[in-house]
């Protein structure tokens, strides 16, 4: 019986929507085409909160003496990002290399510089005087 009822259901709305499409009337046309348009679900994208705690600081320079056959500082704490700039102030040239010779600065005579962005912890030395040692250090 329910059968019978759902199909007999079915038929009226067909035959109604018939009988609006067989007047070949525009406006009613469109006016079907629009209230199946409206019936679609639409799924409306979820705002998305991203919450980071990560905290922003201005990358820095920082500066290494290079004097009396020395590094100084010896040890210089840095954050990642941040520049480092080597400045011979001894009478005799000097370099700076990395103990595994992944970068290396030109020579540098007295009160020439040079500078390198470092990503980071290192060792370095000087490469014409081997003895000269120091470090970096990415905190
Ligand atoms: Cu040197």
């Amino acid at each position: 019986m329910k059968a019978i009822k759902l199909i007999g259901t079915t038929t009226v709305i067909i035959l109604t929507i018939l009988s609006i499409v067989a007047c070949n009337n525009k406006d009613s046309v469109s006016e079907i085409a629009y209230v199946i348009e409206t019936n679609e679900l639409r799924l409306q994208p979820e705002a998305q909160v991203i919450t980071t705690n990560t905290i922003v600081t201005q990358p820095k320079t920082h500066i290494v003496e290079i004097k009396d056959m020395r590094f100084q500082p010896e040890t210089l704490t840095v954050h990642k990002g941040d520049t480092v700039i080597w400045l011979n102030k001894d009478i005799v040239t000097h370099d700076v290399t990395e103990t595994n010779n992944t970068w290396a600065s030109p020579k540098l005579a007295k009160g020439e510089s040079w500078k390198k962005a470092i990503t980071k912890s290192d060792a370095y030395y000087c490469s014409i005087h081997i003895i000269m040692k120091a470090k970096l250090v990415v905190e």
